[in-house]
C-alpha cells in the first residue's frame, strides 16, 4: 500500500501519519464483512480540507482505502465523512462512486441542502448523515437544525449517526430519542474505561440502548478509547484489553444493533497509531462466537447499507 508522497497538507505537525504495512490479521473475517466506519481524507490538492476544520489529516485517499480493505479481508466499506472535510462530500461521493458498489457513505450536510443535492448523495449511496457533538471537532450546531436535517432524511430511508462523549449523555438524551430513524452511535459512545463495566455510567447507555430499539452502536475504536493501549511485546496479539468488556457486552447484549469498523485512517489520534491487522483480531474478543461475528459483520451492516442485496 503506498502513500501519496506529495500534497499540501501532508505530516502536519500535531496528527500521526496513519500506520503503512498493517500485518495480516490472525482472524479470518467472515465472508462478505463490512468495514463500516471508516474515512477518506482528500487528496487535499483534489478535495480541499474545510476551512473550519479542527485539525488537519494526512492525505489518505480512496485507492489506499480500497487496498486496505481488500489486504484485510473485507468485502465492503462504509465511509463516514469526517469532520475535517465539514459538509464538503465530495471526496466521501468520489470515493463511493469509484468502489463498484462496495461502499456506502454516512455524510454531513446543513439545513441549506437541497433536495436534489440529497437525490444525488442517495444516488452515489449515501445511506445517512452524521451529527458530531465532541467539541474538540465541531463547532456547535442548534438542534433545531439537526432535527430539520434528520427529518428530512427520514423519507430516503436514511439514518442518523451520532457521535459524543460519555458524560454529554444524560444532556443529549432527550433529543437523540426524539430522532425519526434509526439512530448509530459512534463507538458506544466513547465510555471511560478506566471505570466498571458495570458502573453507572456505561449503565446508562446500555440503558439508552435497551429504551431505544431504534439505537445501534459502533463497537469500534478500542484504540482510542484504551488506557492500557496496544500490545506491550511486538508480535503479541491481544490489544486494547481494558475495552474487551464494555464492547463485549454491548455486543452480547444486542447482537444485532451493532456494527464495527477499522476507523482508517484513524483521524486526530495521539499517542499512537494502530496497525490495522491488530485491530482486526480484536474482534473475536468482543464477539467471541462465528454467530455473534457473523451479525456484527456481515448481517447487520447489510441490513442497514445494503438491504437491497438481502
Ligand atoms: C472518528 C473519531 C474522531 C474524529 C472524527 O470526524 C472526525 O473528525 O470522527 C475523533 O477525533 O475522535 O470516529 O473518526
Amino acid at each position: 500500500m503506498s502513500k501519496p508522497t506529495t500534497g499540501p497538507f501532508e505530516k502536519t505537525a500535531g496528527w500521526l501519519d496513519w500506520f503503512d504495512g498493517p500485518s495480516r490479521p490472525r482472524f479470518v473475517l467472515p465472508p462478505g464483512s463490512v468495514d463500516a466506519h471508516c474515512h477518506v481524507f482528500g487528496p487535499g490538492a483534489e478535495f480541499p480540507y474545510a476551512p473550519e476544520r479542527k485539525y488537519t489529516p494526512c492525505d489518505a485517499g480512496k485507492a489506499q482505502l480500497f487496498a486496505l480493505r481488500d489486504h484485510l479481508g473485507f468485502a465492503r466499506n462504509v465511509i463516514v465523512q469526517a469532520t475535517c472535510h465539514g459538509a464538503d462530500n465530495r471526496a466521501l461521493v468520489d470515493a463511493c462512486l469509484a468502489s463498484n458498489g462496495k461502499a456506502r457513505g454516512v455524510a454531513t450536510v446543513r439545513r441549506s441542502v437541497s433536495d436534489d443535492e440529497l437525490r444525488l448523495l442517495h444516488a452515489a449511496g449515501v445511506r445517512g448523515v452524521r451529527f458530531n457533538f465532541v467539541r474538540r471537532l465541531v463547532d456547535f450546531t442548534p438542534k433545531d437544525e439537526l432535527m430539520e436535517i434528520a427529518t428530512r432524511i427520514q423519507p430516503l430511508g436514511w439514518h442518523v449517526v451520532i457521535y459524543f462523549e460519555a458524560p454529554d449523555l444524560p444532556e443529549l438524551w432527550d433529543f437523540f430519542s426524539a430522532l425519526p430513524t434509526t439512530v448509530v452511535v459512534d463507538h458506544m459512545g466513547r465510555p471511560d474505561v478506566t471505570r466498571p463495566v458495570d458502573g453507572p455510567e456505561f449503565a446508562l447507555f446500555l440503558r439508552f440502548m435497551r429504551e431505544h430499539p431504534n439505537v445501534w452502536s459502533k463497537v469500534s475504536c478500542p484504540e482510542r478509547l484504551s488506557v492500557s493501549g496496544p500490545p506491550a511485546l511486538r508480535g503479541e496479539r491481544s490489544a486494547y484489553v481494558d475495552v474487551v468488556p464494555f464492547a463485549r457486552r454491548v455486543v452480547e447484549t444486542f447482537p444485532d444493533r451493532v456494527l464495527w469498523g477499522t476507523d482508517w485512517p484513524h483521524p486526530n489520534l495521539k499517542g499512537h497509531m494502530p496497525d490495522d491487522g491488530l485491530l482486526v483480531d480484536f474482534i473475536p474478543h468482543i464477539a467471541p462466537t462465528p454467530a455473534l461475528q457473523r451479525k456484527l459483520l456481515v448481517d447487520n451492516p447489510m441490513r442497514l447499507y445494503w438491504p437491497e442485496e438481502l
